[in-house]
């Protein structure tokens, strides 16, 4: 067993774990030393479920199993395998997607009350790029056409997606070639599901191939979509500074935690806890005030347009509730593990579900719809005060004090801040006071030392001149590390640091949720476009160093066959197979001219994609 020491560096995690232990509350790392030694078979991926002539075990070794009942081998078994991986993330950040179209569609109709168009140049822009024309439209008629375009895009387009124009031409002729243009968003996740039915697809190659085709529709389709209807919606993000850690929890407050991923949720509860007559009964109740903080990608999003301060990651989750200082977690999907509805029937803490598509038994669920969202926003912050008054004092420990960070990095907002051109990061970029970019996104694992592999990476590329570029759980972690202010620049090499503190930048920008790493491969679109080259020939790089989710694998698939090299610190199920983990480690770059890294140790991986960059750079004809 490990100990608290190993399992995460932060203060306020180590003393909630303590607490934890104290208290007899099992967590994340328990179970998983629990569940360790894993399934040898599963984790190579090696395992079918698809039929029930199996489940099977396929030993491609031998002497005996070397195939499934159909006559699987252990290739085909692990390409289906990674296949559905990567379609069921690519559904679930396109499925979010979809609902922030269903919330514009409501708003263009005016049934969704409390829900607006909050930037009308973004939704104009928006619509004159996919060529719907907005002389004489008002904002909502602009809202209905937009919706019913990229609705188009989600099921019934039979070519490409309309947001693939911000792919340079070079790298879109690649994906015409290799036949991984993405045509409908649902289509391609379908597809993937038919093709791995026993014997249809039986080439291990090709199911890869449209592994990259349906992770492509995430990144260019469903995860595009839903960042830019996020900002039309809510507002395109500016600069701010917030706060950050467990301390951001307030003693004398009602606190709510916002969890999951889709700011249609957690604005409104943000909405209504700013209410003044919330606060009147937050105070009645003897609260000095309501207190909202996030969790998790929704709190990136409300971060990021909000300043609402950002209690954890993915691995801070549970630790939050054992503060005993939490009065409600409203959850909508996606990364919400299901202990937390045990871990906040320990205390006074209240679980709130809102999806009809995410219930968590044991909870209480308040199904928000976009009709009803403002009403049960209300109900929701009124529960919250009525468990503040259960609190018990004695059991509340909130850890240390919050440290500050940046965020609000919009692409927008960064040309903005570069002067009203992305000009100056590519000339700092040609003369190598910028070497690079990379962007350091995802999860935490506990497999991995808590947020250590993502900030360990971090300061290797910046101590290094690379300017890192971050979303989602990785943003506390380099927040944390003191990454994400001006004085993060102490720690940068001489040539990153002289360009930030040009423009005021910190050197790690956070851009936002994951759903926001669309904004990443549209800066590398745009900054490509400016070279004249392909996103491949860019010196930049991925990397989702402590990584759990199939959402993580879409990401990093769509990054590797939009020309991205990815890093990963540990391998997904796919190592029964030589011929798929030999594609995705080489053969890729082949196909798509990008592959994956993977690797554990920060100061290595860093290395490798150090060397990516110098070659890149070089290949452009940059000095290095
Ligand atoms: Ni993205 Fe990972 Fe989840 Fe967000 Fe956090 S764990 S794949 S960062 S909250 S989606």
């Amino acid at each position: 067993t490990r100990t608290i020491e190993e399992l995460s560096p932060w203060e306020d995690a180590r003393r909630m774990l303590v607490k934890a232990k104290d208290e007899g509350i099992a967590t994340v790392w328990d179970r998983l030393a629990e569940q360790t030694p894993h399934c040898s078979f599963c984790d190579q991926g090696l395992t079918c479920n698809k039929c029930v002539m199996g489940p099977c075990r396929v030993n491609p070794k031998g002497p005996k199993r070397q195939l499934g009942v159909c006559g699987a081998d252990g290739d085909l078994t692990v390409a289906r395998n990674f296949g559905r991986f990567v379609a069921a993330g690519a559904a679930s950040h396109s499925d979010h997607g979809r609902d922030l179209l269903e919330a514009l569609e409501a708003v263009s109709h005016g049934t969704a009350p409390g829900y607006a168009v909050r930037d009308t140049d973004k939704l104009a822009r928006l619509c004159a790029e996919v060529g719907i024309a907005t002389l004489g439209l008002d904002a909502a008629s602009q809202a209905k056409a937009l919706a019913e375009h990229f609705f188009e895009d989600f099921g019934t387009r039979r070519h490409a997606l309309s947001l693939l124009s911000r792919a340079p031409k070079k790298r879109r002729d690649i994906w015409d070639a290799t036949r991984s243009t993405p045509r409908g968003i649902d289509r391609e996740c379908v597809e993937m599901l038919h093709r791995t039915h026993m014997g249809v697809d039986c080439d291990p190659v090709s199911i890869c191939l449209h592994a990259a085709r349906t992770a492509l529709a995430d990144g260019w389709g469903g995860s595009m979509i839903g960042t830019e209807l996020s900002d039309v919606l809510f507002g395109t993000p500016r600069p701010a500074t917030v706060e950050a850690n467990l301390g951001v929890l307030r003693a004398d407050s009602v606190n709510i935690l916002v969890h999951g991923h889709s700011p249609v949720v957690s604005e409104m509860i943000l909405a209504a806890a700013r209410d003044p007559e919330m606060l009147a009964k937050a105070k009645a109740a003897g609260a000095a005030g309501v207190n909202v903080a996030g969790l998790c990608c929704t709190g990136n999003e409300v971060l990021m347009r909000q300043g609402v301060p950002l209690a954890g990651n993915h691995l801070m989750t549970e630790l939050a509730l054992v503060t005993g200082a939490v009065e409600m977690v409203v959850a909508d999907y996606q990364c919400v593990m299901p202990s937390l509805v045990q871990i906040a029937s320990c205390y006074h803490t209240r679980f709130v579900s809102t999806s009809e598509k995410a219930r968590f038994p044991g909870g209480t669920h308040l199904e928000f719809t976009l009709e009803n969202a403002r009403d049960k926003a209300r109900e929701a912050v009124e529960l919250a005060i009525e468990a503040f008054t259960r609190r018990d004092a004695g059991r509340v420990d909130i850890p240390t004090t919050p440290v500050s960070l940046r965020t609000g990095y919009s692409n927008e907002a960064v040309i903005e801040a570069l002067g009203g051109s992305a000009e100056p990061l590519l000339a700092a970029i040609k003369i190598g006071l910028v070497r690079g970019v990379v962007g350091i996104v995802g999860c935490n694992n506990p497999k991995l030392p808590h947020d250590g592999v993502l900030t360990g990476l971090a300061k290797e590329l910046i101590r290094q001149d690379i300017l890192v570029v971050v979303t989602g759980c990785a943003t506390v972690a380099m927040g944390k590390a003191g990454l994400m202010t001006t004085e993060g620049l102490e720690q940068a090499g001489v040539g990153l640091a002289e360009f930030c503190s040009r423009f005021d930048l910190p050197p790690v920008l956070h851009v936002g949720s994951c759903v926001d790493n669309s904004r990443i491969l549209a800066l590398c679109g745009m900054l490509a476009d400016a070279l004249g080259v392909d996103i491949a020939d860019l010196p930049v790089a991925a990397s989702a160093p402590e990584w759990y989710s199939e959402k993580a694998a879409a990401i990093g698939l769509y990054a590797v066959a939009s020309g991205i090299m990815t890093h990963l610190g540990l391998p997904p199920n796919i190592l029964g197979s030589e011929l798929v983990t030999g594609l995705a480690l080489e053969g890729l770059e082949g196909v798509f001219g990008a592959s994956f890294v993977v690797e554990p140790d920060p100061v290595k991986a860093a290395e490798a994609i150090s060397r990516r960059i110098t070659a890149k750079r070089l290949a452009l004809g940059l000095n290095d």
